[in-house]
């Protein structure tokens, strides 16, 4: 990996790229476990106190990084460690973002608008306690609470769900097994169609969690949904959305992008020229 020039996004974007074919890992790719990390780096925000959010990366920290919710996202950041070492000029806030934006096109999904500028500058009193995310297990009421308190709605809330075409549950991080789609390195709307289009049945698994599944004809393999993932369908006012991102992929690619950024973007202030305007929060912080 070559050493790149401090601001040289796109030598980033194309090393990010090169590392997402791992044929060890999960289903060959690091793709899905990255947008997880972008998701939960800025996931913890809260509209109301302006704590939490990408801002500072506090995922390095054991306050932030040992919420049972990040069980796993070690393997992400494991990843990205070369990248930081050849880039050193990147905050992991700004890498862990552009990991997720740069993953999630590269695995077919839409381009997603990036900005840089997060700082690694992390505010004692602004990291995030334990419980900021969501919990699968639970129901829309659960899950409204969450997304709200970021500042989404519901239309943004199932768009944002959407990313479970991705990736898969691990039963030693979740407890949680399997991945929802047949082909969980590809991005695209086939989510929405099997929530919206199949039969899902209950089953708790051996370690007491409860889960959907659905066995697939063509190919025999199981499938799974979260408990939060039914509360979509099941929910009056999200199904709506379900069923026009079932059928109108083009649509789920442009709200996905616009609410994946504004995600990514929650408690980072800039001013009219795009440049970060609060990463100086430094106050009793850390400093990496
Ligand atoms: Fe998620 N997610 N997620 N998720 N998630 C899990 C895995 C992924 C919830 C729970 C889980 C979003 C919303 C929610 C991804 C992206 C997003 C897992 C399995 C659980 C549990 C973890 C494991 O065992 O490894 C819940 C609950 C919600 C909302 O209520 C949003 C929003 C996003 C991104 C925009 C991705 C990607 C994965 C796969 C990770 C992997 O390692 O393969």
């Amino acid at each position: 990996m070559a050493k790149s020039t401090p601001g040289d996004y796109d030598a980033v974007r194309e090393d990010i790229k090169a590392l997402l074919h791992q044929p060890e890992y999960d289903d060959g790719s690091a793709g899905p476990v990255l947008v997880r990390l972008a998701w939960h780096s800025a996931g913890t925000y809260d509209a109301e106190t302006d704590t939490g959010g990408s801002n500072g990366a506090g995922m390095r920290y054991e306050a932030e990084g040992g919420d049972p919710a990040n069980a796993g996202l070690q393997h992400a950041r494991v990843f990205l460690e070369p990248i930081k070492a050849a880039h050193s000029w990147i905050t992991y806030a700004d890498l862990w973002t552009l990991a997720g934006v740069v993953a999630v096109e590269a695995m077919g999904g839409p381009a997603v608008p990036w900005q840089p500028g997060r700082t690694d500058y992390v505010d004692d009193s602004k990291l995030p306690p334990p419980g900021r995310l969501p919990d699968g297990a639970l129901g829309a009421d659960h899950v409204r609470a969450i997304f709200y308190r970021m500042g989404f709605n519901d239309q943004e809330i199932v768009a944002l769900c959407g990313a479970h075409n991705l990736g898969r549950c691990h039963s030693d991080r979740s407890g949680f097994e399997g991945a929802w789609v047949n082909n969980p390195t590809r991005f695209s709307n086939q989510y929405f169609k099997l929530l919206s289009g199949v039969e899902w049945k209950e089953k708790t698994l051996e370690n007491g969690m409860r889960q959907f599944y659905y066995i697939d004809e063509d190919s025999e393999e199981e499938l799974m949904m979260l408990p939060t993932d039914m509360a979509l369908w099941f929910d009056d006012k999200f199904r709506p959305y379900v069923e026009k991102y079932a059928k109108d992929k083009d649509t789920f690619f442009a709200d996905f992008s616009k609410v994946f950024n504004k995600l990514l973007e929650l408690g980072i202030e800039r001013d009219a020229s795009g440049r970060v305007t609060n990463t100086d929060n430094v106050k009793g912080g850390y400093h990496s």
